[in-house]
């Protein structure tokens, strides 16, 4: 047990040096209970020691670990973590907790922030001991509201680790079905098998209960068992009353009882205590080992790590050559992957160059889908003619009505540009992303930097892009080609009929127009839409 628990405190003072103490937590004793229900008096009376603060109200306002060690030594001694190796006598011990506590609840009225102490004598018991501060329902004055929360919190982060063992208090003066470490102690333990009931205060127990009966009631869960206890109350200390005085009132207390005294197994700090050094000693030889494997394990994630990390970055001149490594290594990816030269049988999906001939091939089969229509009716067409040639008259299709509807035409084709558009940019940004290289996974921030100005640049020439598109379709809308034939015809009819209403009248010619106007749309959209399509090499 001896070796166990000095090994235990090498680890722990191993990892305190570390600064991972939260990421491996080791054996301990911990207290839970509610406020004044006796933690501090149960835990002092196992040291057998006056090292605690005593008072009223909240006195434990953070944990407080106690770690004790038997010495050769002829004398008994203590250090505190927070004060490095001064050695201090146990008579100063609660002051210095009392000011350290002061020191560590300045800003917030209870913290998580613990104290350390380390105390040698050759008649310590082996054990680690945690207090903790006392569970309340509600903030009293001068108390922060979340004060209920705050300690809710720190007790059930201390107690959920397997490796830890409850120690539930449990005031047997109030009414024990009222006990709030139980629920505590369940969410951390829900079968109870790291936990150990303590009843104090039995002294206190109101006339007409029967003590036995209430702690067998709740005592159901505690698969370690459960003990009863008298520590003693404010005037037994104010009298100045030793712990040896305590232990024979306790033992004398329990043996004038008839009840008690026919279940002595279970009754006073002797039993407790022997009960936790059992316990403790079960809980070290159990977890030591899967401790050690924890520390193994997390060793090897740290040298994995280390291992990607590689060397640090090179100074001076160096530092040039090993940039342009770097950024060499990054281009080359991005140079196999688009040649396919770099592609390996791991993906399940088209990567790199394949990908960008894919939305190649896809954008140009969808602009060859996107057909003209005329938009126009014959009788609108014939109007327009007619309006367009003034008093003279015209003959011609005009231009302008050409230009018009072809570029209402070429606007369609902005849906499969844009799209084609987006889709380059989202997979160019997914291939960045994607980039694996040394300089990366070395460093984390310069691949986030990397990204980030890729991305940033890439919105830019987006922008730019989209500008250009909409200036080459308004372009190719413009541009009519006075090579291109235009059949005559002739303008018949546009008269009204007998009954006043208006109606346009198409003779064949007028329907020779309108068709020569499909063609010459269709002819000219086609051929800007080819131009189109063009700028998109195949
Ligand atoms: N009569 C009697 N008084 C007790 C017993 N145990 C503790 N007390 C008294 O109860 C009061 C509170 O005890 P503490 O040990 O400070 O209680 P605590 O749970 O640590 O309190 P906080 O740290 O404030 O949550 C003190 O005055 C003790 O002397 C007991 O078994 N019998
Ligand atoms: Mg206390």
């Amino acid at each position: 047990m001896e070796n166990l628990v000095k090994r235990l405190n090498v680890l722990q003072n191993s990892l305190i040096q570390a600064d991972i103490t939260k990421l491996i937590q080791l054996p301990e004793i911990i207290v839970v209970g509610e406020q004044s229900s006796g933690k501090s008096s149960v835990l002092q009376s196992i040291i057998e020691r006056e090292i605690l603060p005593k008072g009223q109200g909240i006195v434990t306002r953070c944990p407080i670990r106690i770690r004790m060690q038997k010495s050769k030594e002829d004398r008994e001694y203590a250090y505190f973590e927070h004060l490095g190796k001064k050695e201090f006598t146990l008579d100063e011990v609660s002051e210095i907790i009392k000011k350290r506590t002061e020191e560590l609840t300045e800003i917030d009225y209870v913290t998580d922030t613990e104290i350390t102490i380390d105390l040698f004598g050759p008649n310590m018991t082996n054990l680690t001991l945690v207090d903790l501060p006392g569970i309340v329902s509600i903030a009293s004055e001068g108390q922060p509201e979340d004060i209920v929360q705050k300690i809710e919190k720190i007790v059930s982060q201390r107690i959920k680790s397997n490796h830890v063992l409850i120690l539930a208090i449990t005031p047997a003066s109030n009414d024990s079905s009222n006990s709030k470490s139980v629920p505590m102690a369940k969410q951390a333990d829900p079968e109870g098998l790291r936990t150990l009931g303590v009843f104090t205060k039995l002294d206190r127990i109101e006339k007409g209960c029967n003590p036995l009966e209430m702690m067998e009631k709740i005592s159901t869960y505690f698969k370690l068992g459960y003990v009863g206890v008298v520590c003693r109350d404010q005037s037994d200390i104010i009298s100045g009353k030793t712990f040896e005085d305590q232990f024979k009132k306790e033992a004398k207390f329990f043996s004038d009882n008839d009840e008690f005294k026919q279940n002595f197994e279970i009754f006073g700090i002797p039993a407790l205590r022997n009960n936790l050094e059992n316990e403790f000693r079960k809980q070290l030889e159990k977890t030591l080992p899967i401790i050690s494997k924890e520390v193994d394990d997390q060793i090897k994630e740290v040298d994995d790590e280390l291992v990607v990390i590689g060397n640090g970055i090179p100074q001076g001149y160096y530092l040039h050559a090993y940039s342009y490594t770097a950024f060499n290594d990054i281009f080359l990816q991005i140079e196999t992957l688009m040649d396919g030269s770099g592609v390996t049988l791991l993906s399940d999906e088209l990567v790199g160059g394949s990908l960008f001939r894919q939305l190649i091939i896809d954008f140009h089969r969808a602009i060859k889908l996107v057909k003209a229509s005329l938009d126009i009716q014959e009788e609108k067409f014939l109007l327009y003619i007619l309006n367009s040639g003034g008093i003279e008259g015209s003959c011609k299709i005009p231009n302008g009505l050409i230009k018009q509807l072809v570029s209402k035409n070429l606007e369609h084709l902005k849906k499969p540009i844009f799209e084609f558009l987006n889709k380059c940019v989202e997979n160019i940004v997914k291939f960045i992303r994607g980039l694996k290289c040394g300089l990366f996974n070395q460093y984390k921030k310069i691949n986030t930097l990397f990204i980030m100005k890729f991305e940033d640049i890439l919105e830019k020439a987006k922008e730019k892009i989209e500008k250009k598109i909409r200036f080459l379709i308004e372009l190719e809308g413009r541009y009519i080609d006075p090579d291109m034939n235009f059949s005559d015809f002739k303008l018949v009819s546009y008269i009204e009929e007998k009954d006043n209403k208006k109606k346009v009248l198409i003779d064949d010619d007028a329907s020779k127009g309108y068709d020569d106007l499909t063609t010459q749309v269709i002819k000219y959209y086609s051929k800007a839409r080819e131009s189109l399509d063009e700028n998109v090499p195949k």
